[in-house]
Parts: C-alpha cells; structure tokens; sequence
C-alpha cells in the first residue's frame, strides 16, 4: 500500500519524532517522569497516529527497527533529564511483536542493558504469552535495571498474581478507568481496589486519562502515586518539557 511505501521511507529518512508527555507526582504535583510516544509525519506533511501506523509497521517487519530507534532517541533524552532530576524516568512503549522477536537484526536487551532511567511499558498480553522467550526476555530487562510498566491495565486478562511473579515496578491504569471516576462510584471502587492492591504488591501506581481537577482529586485522595493526561500536558517536544523542569527547580 502507498501508507507501507511512506513508512518504509520514513524509516530511512527519519521523519519519524517524539514526543514526551509527562507524568507528575500526585502527592507533590512534580513531574517525574515522562512518557515517549512516536509521531510520524506523511509524506503529505499530517501527522499519523501510531495506532495507524504501528500494526503496519509489524506486519512489515519494521517494527525491531522503529523500535530500536525509539530506544535510542528515549535513552538519550532520558540521560539529559536525569542531570536535572536523578531519579527521572523515560518509558517508552514496546509492541509485543517487538518484544517477542528474540531472533530479529536488533536484539532489545543489548541495547537497554546500557540504558538507566528507562522504562518499557508492556500489555498485560505480553505477560501472559505463552514463548518462553517472552519471559526470558522480560527477566533479563529486570536484570538490566530496566523498570517495566503494564499499560492499560485492567482491559486485559492478567491478574495481580502475574505481576507478583513477572516483578512488575507499576501499574497504569487503563483511561477507560479514569474517564468517569469522578460520576461512576463502580469506577472509583475499581481504581481504588486496583491501588490498594498494587501498593500491597510493591507496585506503583499511574493513573493515565486524568483531564479534570476533580478526577486528580479523587485520585490523590486514594493513595494514587501519579497522574497522566490532559489535565497536566498532552506529548510535548522534548524541549518544551525541559524548559518545564527547569522552571520547578
Ligand atoms: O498518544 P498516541 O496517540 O500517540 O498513542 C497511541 C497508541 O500508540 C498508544 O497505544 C501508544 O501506546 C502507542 N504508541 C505510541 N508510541 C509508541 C511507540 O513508540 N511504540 C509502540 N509500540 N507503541 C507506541
Ligand atoms: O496506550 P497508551 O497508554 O500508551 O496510550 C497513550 C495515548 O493516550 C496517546 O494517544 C495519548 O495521546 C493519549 N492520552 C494521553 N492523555 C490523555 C488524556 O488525558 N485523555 C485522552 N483521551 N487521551 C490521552
Ligand atoms: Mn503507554
Ligand atoms: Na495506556
């Protein structure tokens, strides 16, 4: 298709950015972290959503290079902000094509054993994947330092028991969670319960999709470590949320 031509082009001419979308400390309204997302601009200069383009990009292979280049680019920017704060943290999200791909040209773990300050941000699929080598994968990133994240948690199928065994570092919970929190008393009940049990766990806690005053409230309220969403930034360039750290010096 004419969107594969661009992508494999894209890959060569680099037309590939990210942006930084931060994630604050509830309890002190700091930014700590930041989380990477990819943005591609076509040929015909609009912006292309990753959920477009991604599956695309597996189908074809792509993606360990994509990926790799994601990697490098969070690194970088990750080292840059930890002269600022020590203990920031960039994540970055790993498809799990990706992740599963032991055998590809670029090999995940090489590359992040050098990396500190990062984070990946995995599904709940990937932890239930049934390739050993998606664990094995998993235990040498741990071994690595590298923190691990499940995304959207709550929308799949993994239980509290596989984070325990996988040695998670946190929790985001699914947006869909946090959407109508401040209106669903189940939604609230369902956010709480997910923190007290991450925190029973040793887990931390991001909550993703926080867009109003009252949901950051209620979460703050509940022992919720962090906060993402529209509320405090969407994805920024990393020089715009430099400019952020700088400034709460
Ligand atoms: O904010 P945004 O519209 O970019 O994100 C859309 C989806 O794309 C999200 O599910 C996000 O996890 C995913 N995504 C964004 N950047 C990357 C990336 O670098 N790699 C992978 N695998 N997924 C990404
Ligand atoms: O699956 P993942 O959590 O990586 O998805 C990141 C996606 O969530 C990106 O598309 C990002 O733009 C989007 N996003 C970030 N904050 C908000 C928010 O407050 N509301 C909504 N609707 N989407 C958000
Ligand atoms: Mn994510
Ligand atoms: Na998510």
């Amino acid at each position: 298709s004419q969107l594969l031509r661009e992508l494999r082009d894209a890959l060569r001419r680099q037309a590939f950015t990210l942006v930084y979308q931060p994630v604050v400390e509830l309890a002190t309204g700091r930014i700590r972290k930041a989380e990477a997302l990819l943005r591609w601009r076509n040929d015909a200069g609009e912006s292309v959503s990753p959920e477009r383009f991604i599956p695309l990009a597996e189908e074809a292979g792509l993606m360990p290079e994509i990926g790799e280049w994601v990697l490098q680019q969070a690194a970088r920017q990750a080292a840059r902000w930890r002269r600022l704060d020590p203990g920031f943290v960039v994540s970055v999200n790993v498809s799990p094509v990706q992740f599963r791909r032991e055998r590809s040209s670029v090999p995940l773990t090489e590359t992040i054993a050098a990396l500190s300050g990062i984070a990946v941000e995995i599904t709940e699929g990937v932890l239930l994947d049934a390739d050993p080598a998606v664990q094995a994968q998993l235990l040498r990133l741990r071994d690595a330092g590298v923190e691990v994240a499940i995304d959207d948690f709550g929308t799949g199928y993994s239980s509290l028991a596989y984070l325990q065994k996988f040695d998670i570092d946190s929790l985001k919970i699914d947006r869909r969670f946090v959407q109508h929190l401040h209106l669903s008393g189940v939604d609230l009940a369902l956010c709480e319960a997910i923190i007290v049990m991450a925190h029973k766990l040793g887990l931390s806690v991001v909550a993703e999709g926080v867009e109003c005053e009252t949901q950051r409230a209620l979460l703050a309220r509940a022992g919720c470590d962090y906060g993402q969403g529209f509320l405090f930034s969407p994805g920024v360039p990393a020089d715009a949320l430099t400019a952020q750290l700088v400034a709460c010096r």
